[in-house]
């Protein structure tokens, strides 16, 4: 056990860990460069250097903040902890952000430290979600409690002060729950930060924060409601200019902003306005990724002044385009007859869209995913598509459900990274499940597909050498590296004593051999696609046409759409939405002679068209067309 040696140096020591979570071999998902900085962990950071800052503990006992992400570096918790025992066992380790799937890798982490002898507190989606949504604490967090961890279960704005005040005196309570009251986030002290040599490890010269926290919609297999809530809540645009002054003063530029859906952040308006000023009047070259739902173009401006705010990429919640799967999750805001013009909205303005789609609703096959996916190919301008299976996640409707109905769920927290199959589906079985997920990387992204897709951009306005790095990354993750885009990095690192509890250490023979063979496959099908890639990026680049490409989903909404679009016309559940649409629209007087008035809206946006089209095309202000962004993401 580590000794409590009280010194008259001693420094209190507050490591801040985000954890990564394990491959399906059992090592730990790293890289030499990760996707992104991880928001949870700057927001935890920054309050705890604020609190360090304050002298919290008092001028005796200085605070001294240290964070890590484990998708970029290594862990070495026996370091840890001679550090802590080195300043009289003051210290304790946070471990930050931890999602349902990286839960069992933060407990390895906690156990030697514990054993150690060091205060342990884990935070984040997984117990935060668990206690939202569950009567009872589940298995897994109360055998972290067992082993004399602290949970965290709410935001840490208002509880942070308190944790490290418990921990100096050595006295961390079991649970901290702050679910009930969510913290104002308008104007706080110290906002989301991480220093640029944090940044440096992952993959471009972007950052992430949130603007807002919140979504009022009711998906059933979303976390977010349960457990940020419905009601939004926002930072002030002085905060988002602090946010991003302090990040431009390090070199940073570029910004995830994390939002689920800051297209119903209450005060986007007036944030964009900030950054606008910033932007044209201060020049400060700002740009941004954010996600927004399906039914976003519908707010006057809000597309128009996302370009003027510097964003380039979007992310959209698209989920599924069979009516009936989207009623039956809740999600009705989604409306397949919307779905064109949103992405057609921002075709116009040149931004990437990047869209989510989810396999595994009640109504999908095997067969109905492939025929939905060629038809998102053919009519809908859409840049990037990426896949998740449907999960239960911890904190959603779903999982509640399912488990107070006493529905078989995989106990392997590992496994809800939303790539694994963990529940039953009453049309596939596990494997089939599996394999639609795996396969659909590939009826997507075709070779034909590419070439539809760069056509579109290029014929859109949008730069092919701003768009080939992330069509790269999106169509690349899962054939080579077999994990999401999204948790893809440069150059996975593995180390042979990083493997998950339970599990034998393997040969340095076997370990180091595959791993080399790894390796030499993987930059062999990297090279080889991005070389690829780029031959189809160069032939439309050559071809004097392509300017003037058009095909199906490019042609601006008409009323017609409906009687030929499969889109529209698949199944009785289209036809009914479609019908439905027709009705409302007849009702409300937004009517197109009564034919198909809820797809002929574009007309009510107040354009004509899209962005292929001349008259509309403003290529002067496309971001894209500026300089080439270095990140897959922003
Ligand atoms: C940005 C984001 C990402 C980014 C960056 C990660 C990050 N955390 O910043 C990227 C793109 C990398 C990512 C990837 C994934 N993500 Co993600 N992501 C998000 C998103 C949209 C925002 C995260 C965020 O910034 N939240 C705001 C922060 C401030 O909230 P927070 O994390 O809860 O932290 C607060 C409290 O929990 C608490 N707290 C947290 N830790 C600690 C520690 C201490 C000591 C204390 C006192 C308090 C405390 O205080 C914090 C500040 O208030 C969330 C949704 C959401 N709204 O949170 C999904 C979310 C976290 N992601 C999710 C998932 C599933 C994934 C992926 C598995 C998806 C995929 N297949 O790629 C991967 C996995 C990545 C991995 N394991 O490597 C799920 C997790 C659900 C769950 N039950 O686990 C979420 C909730 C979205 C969803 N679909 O429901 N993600
Ligand atoms: S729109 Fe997105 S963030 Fe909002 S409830 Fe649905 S899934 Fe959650």
């Amino acid at each position: 056990m580590l000794k409590r040696t009280p010194t008259t140096k001693a420094r209190f020591q507050l490591i801040l860990i985000k954890p990564s979570h394990y491959d399906n071999d059992g090592y730990v998902v790293q890289w030499i460069r990760s996707t992104m900085p991880s928001n949870s962990l700057a927001a935890v950071y920054s309050l705890a250097k604020g609190a360090a800052e304050r002298e919290l503990l008092g001028p005796d006992l200085p605070i001294d903040v240290m964070a890590m992400d484990e998708t970029n570096t290594r862990v070495k918790t026996k370091e840890i902890a001679r550090r802590i025992a080195e300043n009289g066992g003051r210290g304790m380790v946070g471990i930050v952000g931890v999602q349902s799937n990286e839960f069992p890798r933060a407990v390895d982490i906690a156990r030697p430290l514990r054993e150690a002898g060091v205060q342990v507190l884990i935070g984040g989606f997984h117990v935060s979600g668990c206690l939202a949504m569950l009567k009872e604490l589940p298995g897994d967090i109360k055998e972290a409690q067992g082993l004399g961890v602290s949970i965290y279960a709410g935001e840490a704005e208002e509880g942070l002060d308190e944790v490290i005040l418990d921990a100096a005196r050595g006295e961390l309570r079991p649970l901290y729950d702050h679910m009930k009251h969510l913290p104002d986030i308008g104007n706080i002290a110290s906002p989301p930060f991480l220093p640029n040599d944090f940044i440096e490890r992952t993959i471009g010269n972007v950052t992430s924060f949130d603007a807002g926290r919140g979504c009022p919609f009711q998906c059933s297999f979303c976390t977010i409601i349960n457990v940020q809530g419905r009601k939004s809540r926002y930072r002030t645009p002085d905060s988002v200019e602090q946010i991003l002054r302090m990040n431009y003063e390090q070199g940073i530029n570029r910004f995830f902003i994390t939002d689920d859906n800051f297209a119903r952040n209450k005060d986007w308006e007036a944030i964009f306005d900030r950054i606008i000023k910033l932007r044209e009047e201060d020049g400060m070259d700002v740009r941004f990724c954010i996600q927004v739902d399906t039914l976003c173009h519908k707010i006057p401006g809000f597309i128009d002044k996302s370009r003027r705010a510097g964003v380039t990429r979007v992310f959209i919640g698209l989920e599924n385009i069979n009516p009936a799967n989207l009623i039956a999750a809740k999600k009705r805001q989604n409306k397949i007859t919307e779905y064109r013009k949103m992405l057609l909205e921002w075709k116009r303005v040149g931004i990437i869209t990047y869209a989510g789609y989810i396999l595994g609703f009640e109504n999908d096959t095997p067969e109905s995913i492939r025929h939905d996916l060629e038809i998102i190919k053919k009519e809908l301008p859409l840049d990037m598509l990426e896949f998740f299976i449907l999960t239960p996640l911890p904190g959603s409707e779903d999982h509640k459900v399912l488990h107070e109905k006493g529905v078989w769920m995989d106990p392997d927290m590992n496994k809800y990274d939303v790539e694994h199959v963990v529940t039953g589906h009453s049309k596939m079985t596990e494997a089939e499940w599996t394999e639609a997920y795996r396969t659909a990387w590939g009826i997507y992204y075709t070779d034909e597909h590419f070439e539809t897709i760069i056509r579109r951009a290029y014929a859109s306005g949008i730069n092919l050498r701003s768009l080939m790095p992330v069509l790269f990354w999106f169509s690349s993750a899962v054939p080579v590296e077999g994990v999401h885009p999204l948790q893809w990095g440069i150059f996975r690192i593995k180390y042979r004593h990083d493997r998950r509890a339970g599990l034998p250490l393997e040969s340095p023979f076997v370990f180091y051999g595959r791993y080399a063979a790894d390796i030499a496959r993987k930059l062999a099908l990297v090279a080889k696609r991005w070389r690829h890639l780029k031959r189809i990026v160069r032939k439309v680049e050559a071809d004097p046409h392509a300017k003037l490409y058009k095909d199906e989903a490019l042609t601006p909404v008409a009323e017609e759409d409906s009687d030929h679009m499969e889109l529209y016309t698949q199944n009785e559940a289209a036809r009914t939405a479609v019908e439905r649409e027709r009705r409302v629209a007849a009702k409300t007087g937004n009517g197109n002679g009564g034919k198909a008035p809820a797809l002929a809206g574009l007309r009510t946006n107040g354009h004509q068209g899209n962005g292929h089209d001349a008259g509309l095309h403003d290529a002067e202000h496309h971001i894209n067309e500026q300089n080439e962004p270095a990140s897959p993401l922003v």
